[in-house]
């Protein structure tokens, strides 16, 4: 058993005895109570969910496993020279809750670099399909075909006891996320580079090799490091780990959670608004004439936008209520690395501008970035301009944090989500009767 797996079972069976009491004598505690507007609003805010991987705090900012973004960014081991963890490492941490030694870390690499052969019939599958289809469709196609690997689905199909799910989905996602970085890498260059396919490189770590198998040149494999750390994990409410949670609670394995997931994060108020952010961008340039515009011409352009009953892609949350930390964080390695680049300017300029502009029209209740309005133009600086993709990298991050979520639901036996709905009359009855 690898050090990972071995560390794991010991966490899962000393947490296994609290959910069991929560469960057992405090069933019937309240923990919340539901208004009608949070019924028809899209559950905002209903405490429904548990997950112990990350939190995330209206005012702070995302902690995984307790740890700010800064602190995770110090604390992980990183390669030799580089600034910026591994992101076997953050793995380790959301599945066990510790910091792993370097040790650990390898050990993590190594399960990694076994199981990263993707099948043949994934890149066949791949080639088949037209070049002009959405890279998520084609993510989330490659992802729901493995389907055909779970174990999970083999030991369930002969029979298995419940308390052993954890183990066979542990092994699905471990052998799902060691081919994920190779799959997105391959949808890139067969996509936009004129199908010039680069193999993966075995001395390299997750975030390294993709950036190598993207073929973009250092400090891309340092970015690529931090952007799949940054987009790993958010709680469980957020459309992609919640239908990831959702889906495996039916306890359809994790290839068919993980394309769902995928198919989630494509929408754009969710993920897709990194790729929205650019578009909007080079809107604006078109409008105002390929220049820098002034303060007051953003502005302008801004309310347009929110005239027209569109929203500010990058800019909002459903919990947040502060500048996103992820944000932050890519702010400050633009801040290093690429401060004079024009679009992060761009960026820059919104900043001061588009949160004073929500705040005058009132709507949001978040007028602040989230992690959506900085990471494209990040990607653009390095050369990566078809951002159409940009939502498949973060969607390679958030794999590791909802299998984390998957692994933990099956160990504690989490169950079958099934909430309740009522019709409009059934809401109008008790609105009344107040
Ligand atoms: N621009 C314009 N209007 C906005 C806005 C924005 N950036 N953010 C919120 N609003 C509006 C909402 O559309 C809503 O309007 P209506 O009352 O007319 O329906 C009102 O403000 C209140 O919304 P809210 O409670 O503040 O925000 P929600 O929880 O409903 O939605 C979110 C959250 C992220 C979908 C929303 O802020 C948004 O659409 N942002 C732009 C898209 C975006 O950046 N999404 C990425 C989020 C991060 C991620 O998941 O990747």
């Amino acid at each position: 058993m690898s050090k990972l797996k071995a560390k794991l079972h010991e966490k899962i069976v000393g947490w296994r005895p609290r959910t069991q009491r929560l469960l057992k004598e405090y069933g019937d505690v309240k923990v919340d109570e539901v208004t009608i507007s949070q019924v028809i609003g899209g559950m905002r805010d209903i405490k429904s969910l548990v997950t112990d991987i990350s939190y995330l705090d209206p005012q702070e900012g995302i902690r995984f496993r307790g740890f700010t973004i800064p602190e995770v960014i110090e604390k992980l081991p990183k390669p030799a020279g580089k600034e910026m963890p591994y992101v076997e490492g953050l793995f380790y941490l959301l599945l066990t809750g510790e910091i792993p030694s370097q040790e650990d870390v390898d050990d993590v690499i190594s399960e990694f670099k076994k199981r990263s052969r993707v099948p043949q019939y994934i890149f066949d599958l791949l080639r088949g399909m037209p070049r002009d289809i959405h890279p998520m469709t084609l993510f989330s196609a490659a992802v729901l075909a493995m389907q055909r690997e779970s174990l999970f689905a083999k030991e369930y199909h002969n029979g298995i006891h419940k308390n052993e799910y954890w183990n066979p989905t542990y092994e699905d996602a471990l052998n799902l996320l060691a081919k994920i970085p190779q799959i997105a890498a391959y949808i890139f260059r067969m996509k936009y580079r004129a199908d010039t396919i680069i193999n993966p490189d075995p001395n390299l770590d997750w975030g390294g090799n993709f950036a190598h198998m993207m073929g973009v040149d250092e400090p891309f494999d340092d970015v690529s490091r931090l952007y799949f750390i940054l987009h790993s994990d958010h709680e469980s409410g957020n459309v992609s780990a919640h239908i990831g949670h959702l889906v495996s609670s039916a306890l359809s394995d994790i290839y068919y959670a993980m394309s769902s997931m995928l198919n989630g994060l494509s929408g754009p108020l969710h993920g897709l608004a990194n790729q929205e952010v650019l578009n909007w961008i080079q809107n604006v340039r078109k409008h105002i004439g390929n220049k820098t515009p002034t303060d007051e011409e953003m502005r302008q352009y801004v309310w347009e936008t929110l005239k027209s009953g569109q929203v500010i892609p990058g800019y909002g949350h459903a919990v947040l209520r502060k500048t996103d930390p992820r944000y932050t964080a890519q702010r400050e390695f633009c801040l290093k690395y690429m401060k004079d680049d024009e679009l992060f300017k761009f960026v820059d300029q919104l900043y001061r501008i588009v949160p004073g502009v929500l705040l005058e029209q009132g709507k949001a209740k978040n007028p602040w970035p989230n992690v959506d309005a900085q990471s494209g133009v990040i990607l653009w600086h390095y050369g990566i301009k078809e951002y159409d993709f940009y939502t498949v990298m973060f969607g390679v991050g958030r794999a590791l944090g909802v299998a984390s979520n998957i692994i933990w639901a099956r160990a504690l036996g989490y169950a079958l989500e099934r909430p309740k709905s009522l019709t409009t009359e059934m809401l109008e009855e008790i609105a009344f009767k107040k």
